[in-house]
């Protein structure tokens, strides 16, 4: 009898160790800024990817394979991003990442991981021009291409505009780019532009610009910046004297929590456009919002959602293919196999990716009302 039980024991034993050799962990590179003025946006999504993977895991991971996630601060600096991509891909031999949080450094970075054939994902990334990159470059930040002619639409009827001014930064690849679309959805709405003024990086005086548009008298001020700037710019526009009635209209810079808290009244009745807001009241988002409040002691906001919809996506990719312990080898077999990822029913609503490896999501305008990203038209 107790030799019996020996053996079950030690039989239970191997084949238990069995099972756990055959489980894998499935490595994902996470480069985002997390330090520095960019990092207003990189921590929520590197929050959200930890979220999310969390999450997976505790359900019982991919098939039974653990998600683990490598994560490293690329400082919203180009040559950062290129030097975290190449120890994910050579050294930590990753099968997939996530990242930069600029479009600014994925246009230096994400040339590598496509010559290297591994997915690159951005979740924040919106400047035209991105998944020209080639195959391996996907995302599912809505593109400015995309949303902004809508932005501009709406805001030209809703507010009867007739002429406006830009301010936008003319040396970071999507403030750039969101300069370009607003010029032409604002020609397509046959809007006069009285005044394009130009910042930097960095910029904290915007006096010179404001004042001069200031005396134009605008009907709107459309603006391509990320949130540091732009928070500044519409503070001082309003000390200048430039009242809330002259709206600000932005790009994804603007769809951070932190343009609310930075800007405080001075930001309300901004617009911008985006699928995620954050009291969406469907179910997958509610359960998300609370539990990214709970972990983290703060509300989400979009760049939290789409990177944890991004980790949903990557996982319905991961599913889709049978892991052979080769990493170059399942880094394209995951390729083919996210490209065909649609209809996934995410926290910003179903999501697919378009033959471009671009985001097919709907999008919406959204604008500042009692401290609160809102709806401004569906
Ligand atoms: C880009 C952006 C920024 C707002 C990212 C945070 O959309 O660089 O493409």
């Amino acid at each position: 009898m107790k030799i019996f039980i020996r053996i079950t024991v030690f039989v239970a034993f191997v084949l238990s160790l069995a099972f756990t050799a055959q489980a894998a962990e499935i490595k994902i590179g996470v480069t985002e800024a997390l330090t520095g003025p960019v990092a207003k946006y990189g921590v929520p999504i590197k929050n959200g990817f930890v979220l999310a993977a969390d999450e997976i895991n505790a359900a019982g991971g991919i098939k039974g394979n653990k998600i683990v996630l490598v994560i490293e601060d690329e400082q919203a600096k180009k040559e950062e991003a290129i030097n975290v991509f190449k120890k994910f891909i050579f050294q930590d031999k990753v099968l997939a990442i996530f990242g930069p949080t600029l479009s600014n450094s994925a246009f230096a970075s994400d040339p590598i991981a496509n010559k290297e054939k591994i997915v690159v994902f951005g979740t924040s990334n919106t400047a035209e021009g991105i998944t020209d990159i080639g195959p391996y470059v996907f995302r599912n930040s809505v593109a400015e291409a995309d949303i902004l002619p809508i932005v501009t639409k709406v805001a030209t009827k809703k507010l009867g505009l007739k002429k406006v001014a830009i301010i936008y930064g003319n040396d970071d690849s999507m403030t750039k780019s969101t300069y370009e679309i607003f010029l032409r959805s604002i020609k397509a709405e046959k809007l006069e532009v009285v005044d394009t003024e130009t910042f930097a990086k960095g910029d904290i005086d915007f006096s010179a610009q404001l004042t001069k548009i200031k005396s134009l008298n605008p009907d709107a001020v459309f603006c391509g910046a990320l949130v540091e700037e732009a928070s500044n710019i519409i503070l001082q526009a309003r000390k200048l004297g430039i009242p809330n009635k002259i709206r600000f209209i932005g790009g994804n810079g603007f769809n951070s929590a932190k343009l609310i808290e930075i800007g405080g009244a001075a930001a309300e009745g901004s617009i911008s456009g985006s699928p995620w807001f954050l009291d969406d009241p469907s179910k997958i988002n509610q359960t998300f919002v609370k539990a990214y409040t709970k972990k983290y002691g703060m509300a989400p906001d979009q760049f939290a959602a789409q990177a944890y919809d991004a980790l949903y996506i990557m996982a319905e990719g991961i599913k889709a293919i049978s892991l052979s312990g080769n990493v170059e080898k399942d880094r394209t077999t995951l390729r083919d196999a996210l490209a065909k990822v649609k209809n996934f029913k995410g926290v910003g609503g179903l999501f697919s990716f378009n033959e471009s490896r671009d985001a097919e999501q709907k999008g919406r305008v959204l604008y500042i009302k009692n401290g609160k990203f809102a709806i401004y038209a569906e």
